[in-house]
């Protein structure tokens, strides 16, 4: 330990951070000033070199956390635990427009329950689609456990695509979690109900009336969508399934779901009974339900399922006689049901048990095949005997809840909420090999693709439930912490503490960054929430404005530095459509769009069309802007909507304005204008020397820069003529135009200059 501390720094002083000449009045303070300064030790010098990024360099991990009660996804990078970017799900979110454009409002608006508008969510346990077992980078489901809802997150772009509402339940926290090739997004109900919609049934017949249950979201991939048709659930008694988890390797085609509450207790604190917490924890087991989904699926498409609600549902006398539905015995009031990498076990938490009990798949399947049941539960489900499926019970400490995996054969970390602590261990063994304290009362723990066959091992986050006094205090309502956990020696190590200001993060998933593809920009005119061609893009100078009866649909375009069309005139009580197009191709040249008043805002990056949508209510003038400080002349970025009120006649012709400009302002346009052209040349000759076709980025800019340029021709006619007419008002302006257009086909060609040359970009002949 000590060698690599003294490696450790001795590696920042080789970087050159330290030891600057004593005595020197300008003399920069060492790495050992710094220490005594900020009261720093070796330790923590050495969790700062594991987590620092130095500027410009990028994160190893991505992580997508739930964003809990805020209905959002927080999206982070590891090991520097910068945030990089919310994403809205289930709540509007107004930087990106979510829920303030009409094309995200149609996504938020599938997830109505009962045409009832819900805009917040309890977002949980996001999955990341996999192909063979493997993260592959190319989704991201998450669930909200109030209203028992599932969304698609498409991380090519990060945007929420879809939102579907369970059919059948009234709350689910057991989502989302896939299957080894995504084929389904496996959802578990919490709290019983009656399955059929709207339907009361007394408390008194929760045994026969209430029911729980698992749904196999079925998953379009090439739709990149879930598909409710192909979708199906098992009927479960009403025990509170909880979280589930898919097989893999040889327990593919199974899953397994957790439980608590089997005492099916209803409370009644207010009648004079034993609160819930009493009458859910009396037993001394509860039940893991085992399923077969393959052979699930097989019996939905021969027809075996009925309709609820429109849902196929297999009723549990089929699932029993059919032979798909086990239960097993696990300990006191289980938490977190997670498969092993290799798909051999099952280890599941008790949260009143000092133990996990790892489950043996190869024993379940042998106690099935032989049909070697201990009982029957009082739905005649078969209840295999606890000893006859486990593999090891292994006592870790108090209150273990979640179960991660390493890259390091049959190691585990597990957990400890009573304890704070996340303890390593060996789960072939069933032995404990480390303890980490941490601050405080840890939910999950999530390691590096650690739920996936092929973990990563390096890095640990606990989900800490509380922080207490790790931050500086702001107000009652603490933020989140998320702790960094170094695993790549034999003994754990504290790195870092993350405050997470933004709802209870309850699970979250890590993927290898180099595995998310992104795009930088979309195909002109798509429609980010559906991915198709949007019916109401153009393209530059298709711009027009249409008036049927009371709708105004416009259709209109987003370039540095305008928006056309510049004005709208409406008369009062007029609806409002606007489509805007985002022209830009390059990278990161987002514009956006709101009408002072009307609550409305669209994010529109490069290529993108949205919609946005409202009555002109009110009589009067409002401004409306682009929202993204998008080139210096962004806040020239602007245009009114009018709104007349009825039967306003115009008293005045346009451009009756006096004549400001002269002969000489017009001549000092056109020096500027040719000042400017030497300096496009230049840059232009530089891009042509070199090899910038073989760079997708900057061959995007040149396009933007040539678009930029091709306008020029139409704005030169026009200042050439209104001279030959001495209209020098005119001339001038659009000579000024003409420069507008030259800066910013500059602006474009010196950042594709200044990529290249920072790129290696090599001359041609
Ligand atoms: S559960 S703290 Cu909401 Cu994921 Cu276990
Ligand atoms: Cu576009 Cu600011």
């Amino acid at each position: 330990m000590k060698t690599r501390m003294k490696q450790a720094v001795s590696m920042l002083l080789a970087a050159g951070v330290g030891f600057a000449a004593s005595g020197a009045a300008y003399s920069a303070e060492s790495l050992q000033d710094v220490m005594k300064r900020r009261n720093l030790s070796q330790q923590d010098l050495l969790a700062a070199a594991k987590t620092y990024v130095p500027t410009g360099k990028r994160d190893e991990f991505v992580v997508f956390s739930s964003g809990g009660q805020s209905g959002q996804v927080i999206v982070y990078g590891i090991p520097s635990m910068r945030i990089l970017k919310y994403i809205g799900v289930f709540t509007p979110e107004p930087w990106q427009g979510y829920g303030f454009d009409a094309n995200s409002k149609a996504v938020l608006d599938q997830g109505k329950i009962d045409g009832k508008e819900i805009t917040w969510g309890d977002t949980h346990h996001p999955a990341i689609s996999e192909t063979d077992g493997k993260y592959d980078g190319q989704f991201l489901f998450i669930n909200d456990k109030a209203n028992p809802r599932l969304a698609v997150i498409d991380l090519r772009d990060f945007e929420t695509k879809q939102i579907v509402v369970n059919p059948i339940y009234k709350s689910e926290h057991g989502g989302a979690f896939v299957t080894p090739n995504t084929e389904y997004v496996i959802e578990a109900a919490q709290y019983a109900s009656p399955l059929a919609n709207k339907k009361f049934e007394p408390l008194e017949e929760f045994n026969e009336k209430y029911r729980g249950g698992v749904t196999y979201w079925k998953f379009d991939r090439k739709e990149g969508r879930l598909d409710p048709k192909q979708s199906f659930s098992l009927e479960l008694p009403p025990y509170s399934q909880d979280l589930s988890d898919a097989g893999k390797g040889p327990s593919n085609g199974w899953s397994f779901t957790n439980s608590f509450c089997t005492e099916r207790y209803v409370g009644g604190i207010e009648k004079g009974r034993p609160p819930y917490e009493a009458g859910c924890s009396a037993k001394d087991t509860d039940y893991l339900h085992v399923v077969n989904w393959k052979k699930a699926a097989e019996l939905v498409a021969a027809g075996k399922a009925k309709k609820i609600n429109g849902h196929n549902v297999l009723p549990m006398e089929v699932s029993i006689k059919e032979g798909i539905l086990f239960l097993v015995p696990e300990p006191k009031s289980p938490h977190g049901v997670d498969v092993t990498p290799d798909g051999k076990f099952i280890t599941v938490s008790g949260k009143l048990d000092t133990h996990v009990s790892v489950y043996s798949f190869e024993k379940i399947q042998a106690a099935i095949q032989a049909g070697k049941f201990e009982s029957k539960d009082p739905y005649g489900i078969p209840v295999i005997g606890m000893k006859d499926a486990l593999h090891a019970q292994v006592q870790l400490g108090l209150g273990p809840l979640h179960t991660q995996y390493d890259a390091k054969q049959c190691v585990a970390y597990t957990s400890l909420y009573v304890d704070s602590q996340v303890v390593k261990w060996n789960y072939c063994e069933g032995k404990v090999l480390d303890k980490i304290s941490v601050h405080y009362n840890i939910g999950h723990l999530m390691a590096m693709e650690g739920d996936s066959v092929d973990p990563k091992g390096r890095y640990l986050v606990a989900l800490n439930k509380l922080a207490i006094d790790r931050f500086v205090p702001v107000g009652p309502l603490h933020p989140q912490n998320h702790q960094l956990i170094d695993i790549s020696n034999d003994k754990m190590q504290l790195l870092y503490d993350m405050p997470l200001p933004l709802g209870e993060p309850h699970y979250a998933v890590a993927i290898e960054a180099s595995k998310l593809k992104p795009g930088v920009r979309y195909k002109v005119g798509t429609d980010s929430r559906t991915d198709k061609p949007h019916p109401g893009m153009v393209r530059a100078g298709e711009e027009r404005t249409e008036k049927k009866g009371n709708k105004i649909t416009v259709y209109g375009t987003l370039i540095r530095s305008h928006i056309t069309p510049e004005t709208i005139e409406a008369d009062v009580g007029d609806e409002v459509t606007v489509h805007l197009t985002n022209l830009e191709r390059a990278q990161d040249e987002t514009h956006g769009f709101t009408v002072s008043t009307y609550n409305v805002h669209a994010s529109v990056e490069p290529g993108k069309t949205v919609t946005v949508k409202f009555k002109a209510d009110k009589e009067g003038v409002y401004p409306y802007y682009c929202t993204e400080f998008c080139s210096a002349l962004h806040l020239e970025m602007q245009g009114y909507l009018l709104v007349k009120p009825k039967g306003w006649k115009p008293t005045k012709t346009a451009g009756a304005e006096k004549a400001v400009y002269s002969e000489d302002d017009y001549k000092k346009q056109l020096k500027k204008v040719a000042d400017t052209q030497a300096v496009i040349d230049q840059v232009v000759g530089y891009i042509t020397s070199v090899n910038f076709k073989d760079f997708p980025d900057v061959v995007a800019m040149v396009d933007d820069a040539t678009d930029q340029l091709n306008k020029i021709k139409d704005a030169k006619q026009k200042h050439e003529e209104a001279a030959k007419k001495k209209d020098w008002n005119q001339a001038t302006l659009w000579a000024e135009q003409v420069w507008q257009y030259q800066v910013k086909a500059a602006d474009l060609g010196l950042r594709a200059k200044t990529y290249l040359e920072q790129n290696g970009a090599k001359k041609v002949k």
